[in-house]
């Protein structure tokens, strides 16, 4: 065994698992066959609100090459209601969430009929044969007339639209002073509205899932986030024993949320597979996918912030109306309350009142979309904060500064209840403009506009931190969540010295196998490539999590840091027997114990082949090196970042043009910094999108108008800028790495600050606000409205 040179943690190693990733030397989960596989097409409603009043399948059935054809009255029995796991408070109304709508449907797109066929192409021409009759239903679309008196209802049965009120107040939860009072006593008030518009995932590969079933056992692939949670959620509603069933994600090509859901088409393919016996496989379309995985955001946020004319912040009160869509799908009602703890950010103003009204529309259902929550609420304070800075003409930077919790501060507890770890605003923001040329921009801007150049220049900020690491289970049982956020790993140091760590964190894009492997080198002292990382796979990784909430490698890694402790340990009593001496006089690094003070050592490797062989070990010890953790960090962990954007507004077209993004993040101890750059990169283009490209648009007849990528814009390489990335690093003291979370940063960060910089550029032309995205149309529209020829 030999030692690694240079610690392998902070070192920019190209992920190991790419070469087959971009190769295709992998196995999604449309690559796979099995003997006798039948393909599942499913019939969606193109009516946004219908009683169904009649399904005829007699013709579909007839079509040659078609094995089945079941509709949501055929599974009724069976299929049982897609789970919410967050009821946000005791009243929460749920409607029933059938996977196939036995009569009424309530969005378009919603599965009426599922037909089981020979072939993909059989499957899908027999959808035409079906004929449904439907019956119109009044529309709720709009979710402020959704929560008018005597609106129409997506669910009568429930007598509202509105799911759930969910309050926080700093006065009544004893973390701060009354807001009531500091909107009263302010000497300037912020009242703005902004929509967070809706999104959609768009995950590069679209959702598929195998089902085999062999004997009475069930083996089901699907390109989800989360197959432990699923695994579990399919047992729960199908009634299927959860000990027969094996769920496994193999490679799968990215989720951002949108794979974090167990989704009606997973449990249909489950129980035509049961009933018929044979394996089935279901692969989306990408239209199919825009219109019917679950969206993102779509919330509008009323705010007023207080303040005194020097700058300081006194208050904020945030009222929310949140889109669930049609149905509460697994975290839906949760997501709004996620940001409710963020709308503070690094600010320590006293007072802070936080209402949301999750809202039933009869829209495709919302859910986690990257940073879940604290997008929207990162938007909205940033956003303000620009606002009282023009409000009171002052410099955006010096009005955060002012309001922000110093370096010395940390462990700070905010007035939404959450102590923050650690954190160097200051830093970062120094370093950020220093990287930007912030003050050489300002006189460019004022140049220009002394010039009247008909292309503007705006300087955009997001001082933003965000609550990653989803975990602590006594915080999320507070909040109501259905499950804890630990993590589980295993590791099994093999004979031969190689070490096969398992864990429960599923990646789907993360790099976890590299980032994992370079922690688990440095511990045990072994050569990165011998370590391999087994995950996504219920009988491999028996217990886990999953990814989502930027927690892998804040909970993730540190369970197989813990795992590792316990090998070291176990391997220390086998080392102090086989050289004679106490364990005390031990000391490991480099993967080798030494006898303090002499030149006697053994490997971690001999010590493997030694347990092993199991000819001489100490008394009770068992003849494996292997070892299991599981870990529940006491505290979330709170990254932080400054990002800065200067935007070029051409104030005669509307068109917007990036001319620099900057953003310094903070993200703890750093494991591989080549994957955090990738992540922060990645984050920047949905949060950019988010500003300036992607939005969801129904139109009054509930129909999604942006069904294709030539409607709905996601942004390609050469729509974005360059991005300067750079970082300071204030360790975390929740974990023992240090580490906090990265996956979510650049997306929460990013949308504000271009949406400041193109505010920035035109203010002074009258314009103070452009709903998302900030297209050329609606920019030049916003200038038009302020006056600008
Ligand atoms: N990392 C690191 N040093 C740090 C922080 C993180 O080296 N200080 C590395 C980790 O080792 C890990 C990666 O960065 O390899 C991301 O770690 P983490 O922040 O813990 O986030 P998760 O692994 O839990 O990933 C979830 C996060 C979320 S919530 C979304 S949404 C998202 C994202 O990750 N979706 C993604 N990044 C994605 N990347 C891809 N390619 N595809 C997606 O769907």
């Amino acid at each position: 065994m030999t030692a690694t040179a240079e610690p392998e943690v902070g070192r920019a190693r190209a992920r190991k698992e790419d070469a087959r990733l971009i190769t295709g030397r992998t196995r999604w989960t449309d690559n796979l066959t099995l003997p006798g596989l039948l393909h599942v097409a499913f019939l969606r409603s193109p009516s946004a609100h219908a009683r169904i009043t009649s399904i005829d399948t007699t013709a579909a059935k007839a079509r040659p090459g078609v094995i089945a054809v079941f509709t949501g009255a055929d599974l009724a029995d069976e299929q049982g209601s897609l789970p919410c796991a967050w009821p946000v408070t005791a009243e929460q109304k749920a409607p029933p969430a059938p996977s196939l709508a036995v009569d009424t449907v309530n969005f378009a797109g919603e599965a009426v009929a599922v037909v089981i066929a020979r072939s993909k192409a059989v499957a899908h021409d027999a959808l035409e044969l079906i004929d449904v009759d439907y019956d119109d239903l009044p529309l709720v679309l709009d979710l402020e007339s959704a929560v008018a008196d005597g609106a129409d209802l997506v669910h009568p049965d429930l007598g509202t639209n509105k799911s759930a009120v969910w309050i926080f107040d700093s006065a009544e939860a004893g973390t701060g002073s009354d807001v009531g009072a500091a909107i009263a006593d302010a000497e300037v008030l912020i009242e703005r509205t902004y929509r967070q518009q809706r999104l959609i995932p768009a995950f590069m590969e679209p959702r598929s899932v195998v089902v085999d079933p062999t004997g009475e056992q069930y083996t089901m692939w699907s390109s989800t986030q989360i197959p432990h949670i699923l695994r579990l959620m399919l047992a729960l509603t199908t009634d299927t024993p959860e000990h027969k069933l094996r769920v496994i994600a193999p490679d799968v090509g990215g989720g951002f949320g949108g794979k974090l859901q167990v989704t009606p088409e997973e449990v249909v393919c489950l129980l035509a597979a049961k009933r018929l016996g044979k394996p089935v496989k279901w692969t989306e379309s990408r239209s199919e996918s825009l219109l019917s995985a679950h969206h993102g955001r779509d919330q509008l946020q009323k705010l007023t912030l207080a303040a005194r004319r020097d700058g300081t912040v006194t208050g904020l009160k945030v009222e929310l109306l949140a889109d669930m869509g049609a149905y509460l799908r697994l975290v839906t009602s949760g997501v709004p309350i996620l940001g409710a703890f963020m709308y503070n950010a690094i600010y320590k103003f006293p007072a802070y009142h936080f209402a949301c009204t999750n809202v039933f529309t009869n829209k495709t259902p919302t859910d986690a979309y990257r940073g879940a929550g604290r997008p929207e609420a990162t938007f909205a304070i940033e956003r303000l904060m620009d606002e009282l800075a023009a409000e009171l003409d002052m410099d955006p930077l010096e009005v955060r500064e002012k309001n922000w919790i110093t370096h010395d501060e940390f462990p700070f507890t905010t007035v939404a209840g959450m102590t923050y770890d650690s954190g160097n605003y200051e830093a970062a923001t120094t370093r950020a403009k220093e990287l930007f040329d912030y003050d050489g921009l300002r006189a460019e801007q004022r140049e220009r506009r002394d010039r009247g150049d008909t292309v503007q220049l705006g300087i955009g900020i997001s001082t933003f931190t965000e609550m990653c690491g989803l975990a602590p289970s006594r915080v999320l049982g507070a909040l109501s969540y259905g499950a804890g956020g630990w993590e589980h790993a295993a590791i099994r140091m093999l004979p031969s010295g190689k070490v096969e760590v398992v864990t429960g964190s599923s990646a789907h894009g993360q790099g976890h196998e590299t980032a994992w492997s370079q922690i688990v080198a440095d511990q045990l002292g072994v050569p990165f490539d011998s370590v391999e990382v087994l995950h996504g796979d219920t009988q491999v990784a028996a217990k886990g999590m999953d990814t989502y909430g930027s927690r892998s490698l804040t909970v993730g890694a540190i369970a197989v840091l813990k795992a590792g402790e316990k090998v070291i340990a176990k391997a220390r009593r086998v080392a102090a027997h086989m050289m004679e001496c106490a364990e005390d006089d031990l000391e490991f690094a480099g993967g080798q114990f030494t006898v303090k003070g002499t030149d006697k050592s053994t490997g971690i490797g001999d010590i493997a082949l030694a347990v092993f062989a199991a000819h001489d070990l100490p008394e009770g010890i068992e003849p494996t090196l292997d070892s299991e953790a599981t870990f529940d960090p006491e505290n979330f962990s709170f990254p932080h970042g400054t990002h800065l954007c200067a935007t070029e507004v051409d104030t005669e077209t509307g068109m917007v043009k990036i001319r620099k993004y900057v953003c310094v993040d903070d993200v703890g101890k750093v494991i591989n910094p080549l994957i955090v750059d990738g992540q922060v990169h990645g984050g920047l283009a949905q949060g950019l999108a988010q500003a300036l490209y992607e939005e969801a648009i129904h139109d009054e007849s509930g129909t999604l108008t942006t069904g294709t990528f030539v409607d709905y814009l996601v942004p390609s390489a050469a729509d974005l800028p360059t991005f300067i990335t750079d970082r300071t690093e204030t360790p975390s003291t929740t974990n023992p790495l240090g580490a906090k979370g990265v996956g979510e940063a650049g997306t929460i960060a990013s949308t504000p600050a271009v949406v400041n910089a193109i505010i920035d550029a035109v203010r002074h032309l009258g314009v103070t606000d452009i709903p998302m995205p900030c297209t050329p149309m609606r920019v030049w529209s916003a200038l038009q409205a302020g006056g600008a020829r």
